[in-house]
C-alpha cells in the first residue's frame, strides 16, 4: 500500500511541478520553453519503478517526468528552467539540457532522436566495464523515424547491450498524427528488423508499464540484450508551450483519453483499496506545498553566470580543433582543469 501511496505521489509531482513550470512560462520567468508531459506520468513512474538507482537514464525534450520519478530535486530543476545559478546545470542548460551526473542521468535532448545513440553508448560503457547497469532511453514516436532510432537498435542489438529503448507513443510528433508517417501502427514491432523483442503497453496503466519494464531491464541486466518497449500514451496539453494542443486535435479525442488520466485512475484505485479520502487530500496538500516551496526556491535564486567556459565541460581536443574558440589564456587552461 506504501508503494502504491508512493506512485501516486510520483505521479502526482510531476504534474505539479509542470503546472508550475507552465505558470512560469506564462509569466515570462522561464529561459526558453518547456516541453510538458502531462498525461504521461504512468510512463515515466512507471518504468524508473522497475529500475535500480545506479542505472542510467537518457530523456528527451519532454524529460521533467523522467527527472523527477529518477530522483531528481524539483526545485533545483525549476530553478534550471528559470535560469538561476542553482539549477542542475547552473541554470545555463534550461529544459532542455538537464544532466545529472549523481542519478546517472545523462540529460535531457532537444534533438529529436539525439538521445538514443548517448544511450546506447553508455550501454556499451556497461556491458565493457561490467557494472551491472541497465540503461532506459527514452524517445518518441516521431523520434523512432530518425536514423539514430535504426542505427540505435542494430548497434544494441548486434553487441547484446543492456538497453531498453522505450517509446513513448503519445501519437503526435509536434502536430503531426504519427499515423500519418509512419510505416507501421505499432512501433514495437520494428524490433523485429533488429531480432530483438518488440513490446506494447498501455501507458495509462501504471502496472502494466512498470510490469513491462521489469522483464525488459531483466533481460537486459542478465545479458540477453535490448527490448524494445512502446508505450502507448498521450499528452493533454499542447507540444510546447507554443500550442494549447486543441488545432491539430480534436477536443472529443482529447476528452476520451482523459477519462483514462492516469492519476484519476490511479486516485479511484488507492481508494478502492481502503486508503482513507483524508490521507489521500493530505499527500495532495504536502505535494502542493513541495510545489510551491520549490517555485519559490527558483525565483529567490540569482540568475546564472554567463561565463563562457565555468561550469561546462570541455576537453584538449575542443583547444585543438577550434583556434580562436578560447580567446583568453584563462579559458583554454580551465577547459583543460575541467576536462582532467
Ligand atoms: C533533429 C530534430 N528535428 C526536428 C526537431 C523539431 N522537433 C522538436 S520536438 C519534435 C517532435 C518529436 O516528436 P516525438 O518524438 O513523438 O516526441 P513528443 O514530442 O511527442 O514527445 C520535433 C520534430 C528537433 N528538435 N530535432
Ligand atoms: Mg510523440
Amino acid at each position: 500500500m506504501k508503494q502504491h501511496m508512493d506512485y501516486y505521489r510520483q505521479m502526482l509531482r510531476i504534474r505539479r511541478c509542470e503546472e508550475q513550470i507552465g505558470w512560469l512560462f506564462s509569466r515570462g520567468l522561464t529561459m526558453g520553453t518547456a516541453h510538458l508531459s502531462i498525461g504521461q506520468e504512468a510512463s515515466a513512474v512507471g518504468v524508473m519503478a522497475a529500475t535500480r538507482p545506479d542505472d542510467y537514464a537518457v530523456s528527451t525534450h519532454r524529460g521533467h517526468g523522467h527527472l523527477i520519478a529518477k530522483g531528481a530535486d524539483p526545485a533545483m530543476m525549476l530553478a534550471e528552467i528559470c535560469g538561476r545559478a542553482t539549477g542542475f546545470c547552473r541554470g545555463k542548460g534550461g529544459s532542455q539540457h538537464i544532466a545529472v551526473r549523481e542519478l546517472n542521468f545523462l540529460g535531457t535532448n532537444g534533438i529529436t532522436g539525439g538521445g538514443l545513440p548517448v544511450a546506447t553508448g553508455a550501454a556499451l560503457y556497461a556491458k565493457t566495464r561490467k557494472t551491472g547497469q541497465v540503461v532506459l532511453s527514452f524517445f518518441g514516436d516521431g523520434a523512432s523515424n530518425q536514423g539514430t532510432f535504426h542505427e540505435s537498435l542494430n548497434m544494441a542489438a548486434a553487441w547484446k547491450l543492456p538497453i531498453v529503448y522505450v517509446c513513448e507513443n503519445n501519437g503526435y510528433a509536434m502536430f503531426t498524427p504519427t499515423c500519418d508517417v509512419t510505416s507501421v501502427v505499432d512501433i514495437s514491432v520494428r524490433g523485429a528488423a533488429y531480432g530483438i523483442p518488440g513490446v506494447k503497453v498501455d501507458g495509462m496503466d501504471l502496472l502494466a508499464v512498470r510490469e513491462a519494464a521489469q522483464l525488459a531491464i531483466l533481460r537486459a541486466r542478465t545479458g540477453h540484450g535490448p527490448t524494445l518497449l512502446e508505450v502507448k500514451t498521450y499528452r493533454f496539453c499542447g507540444h510546447s508551450k507554443s500550442d494549447n494542443g486543441t488545432k491539430y486535435r480534436s477536443r472529443e479525442e482529447i476528452a476520451e483519453w482523459e477519462k483514462r488520466d492516469p492519476l484519476r485512475t490511479w486516485r479511484a484505485r488507492l481508494i478502492e483499496e481502503g486508503v482513507s479520502e483524508a490521507e489521500i487530500e493530505q499527500l495532495e496538500a504536502d505535494v502542493e506545498l513541495e510545489m510551491a516551496e520549490a517555485t519559490r526556491f527558483a525565483l529567490d535564486s540569482p540568475y546564472a553566470e554567463y561565463e563562457a567556459l565555468e561550469g561546462v565541460y570541455a576537453d584538449e581536443s575542443a583547444r585543438r580543433y577550434l583556434p580562436g574558440f578560447f580567446n583568453s589564456s584563462r579559458d583554454a587552461a580551465m577547459a583543460v582543469e575541467v576536462s582532467a
